[in-house]
């Protein structure tokens, strides 16, 4: 298929990666020129990425990014046409989703929402789980697509509600790790070897393959960007704005976010799992 890839970060480059070795016709654009995909062709602006595209494809940091490539100076807008399948892989707010899809639709284009769970090393590997919201017959026409670049699609429904679904994940990954940073803290403060309660950890019914992935970068300070904080962080105020927005109270994430706000600049482009370091300096660690 001929596919524009909008957003070569961390999870959008080896995406396009992937679609290119699969033998789709890829045309790539980042904001910040220089990045390069094999086998793909690399345009000037989203409109001009888009124009003889059938499907494309964005992934990129946040809704007010996602907003600006498709709607804004030189934006995908321009080249929409009737039977053009948008797919937005962005961890946005669902409502945003629900917009973007009706100014889609004024010009016959189609939008789902296929936010994804892996993170790099799923992209990578192309072993994504796409969360995908949106109208069936566009969704089965993704499947190639979908196909080349993870393992498994689950269609939760119309419009939006992929981006829901990743937001009530997101809010069980941001939660669970401080479950995890807290516990750690604790426990070094009352003097149990960490080892010793990881043994414990792995052999309890609190073990958690998140926690299996983070535990032993976190042993080793080891705080590489897998999931960098400024994207957790957005994902939280999201997940908040979403309860807001719906009624739903979560006492909980509102004390995480805290922790969040806590975090330096620098500790900005880290993994999430850097969020320990405030726990750590409030113990006098
Ligand atoms: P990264 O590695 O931080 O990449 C973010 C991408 O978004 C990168 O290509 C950015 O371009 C792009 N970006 C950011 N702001 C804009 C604006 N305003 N306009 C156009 N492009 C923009 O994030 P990930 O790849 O880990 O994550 C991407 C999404 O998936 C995100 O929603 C996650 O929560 C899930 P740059 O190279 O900085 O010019």
């Amino acid at each position: 298929m001929k596919v524009a890839f909008l957003g070569l970060g961390i999870m959008g480059r080896p995406m396009a990666v992937n679609l290119a070795k699969a033998g789709h016709e890829v045309v790539v654009w980042n904001r910040t020129s220089g990045k390069i995909v094999a086998g793909a062709r690399v345009a000037g602006t989203p409109a001009e990425a888009a124009k003889n595209a059938e499907v494309v494809w964005l992934c990129v940091a946040d809704t007010k990014a996602v907003e600006q490539v498709l709607f804004g100076a030189d934006g995908v807008e321009s080249a929409l046409r009737a039977g053009m399948i948008i797919v937005d892989s962005s961890t946005i707010a669902p409502s945003a989703s629900c917009k973007f899809a009706e100014r889609v639709a004024a010009k016959g284009a189609q939008f789902v929402d296929a936010p994804v769970t892996g993170s790099k090393a799923g992209a990578e590997s192309g072993q994504l789980v796409f969360i995908v919201g949106g109208p069936d017959q566009a969704v089965e026409k993704l499947q190639p697509l979908f196909a080349a670049m993870g393992k498994k699609v689950i269609h939760i429904g119309k419009t939006g509600l992929g981006e829901s679904a990743k937001l009530g994940m997101n809010l069980m990954a941001a939660m669970m790790y401080e479950a995890f940073a807290e516990a750690l803290t604790l426990i070094r403060k009352l003097g149990v070897p960490p080892e010793k309660w990881w043994e414990l950890i792995q052999s309890a019914a609190v073990r958690s393959p998140l926690i299996d992935r983070k535990a032993p970068k976190v042993f080793q300070r080891d705080f590489t960007p897998s999931f960098p904080l400024y994207l957790m962080h957005k994902d939280v105020k999201l997940i908040l704005q979403a309860a807001h927005e719906s009624g739903a109270k979560l006492p909980a994430l509102e004390k995480v976010e805290e922790v969040y706000q806590m975090t330096s600049k620098e500790q900005q482009g880290l993994d999430y799992s850097a969020t320990i370091a405030v726990l750590e300096k409030l113990a006098g660690l």
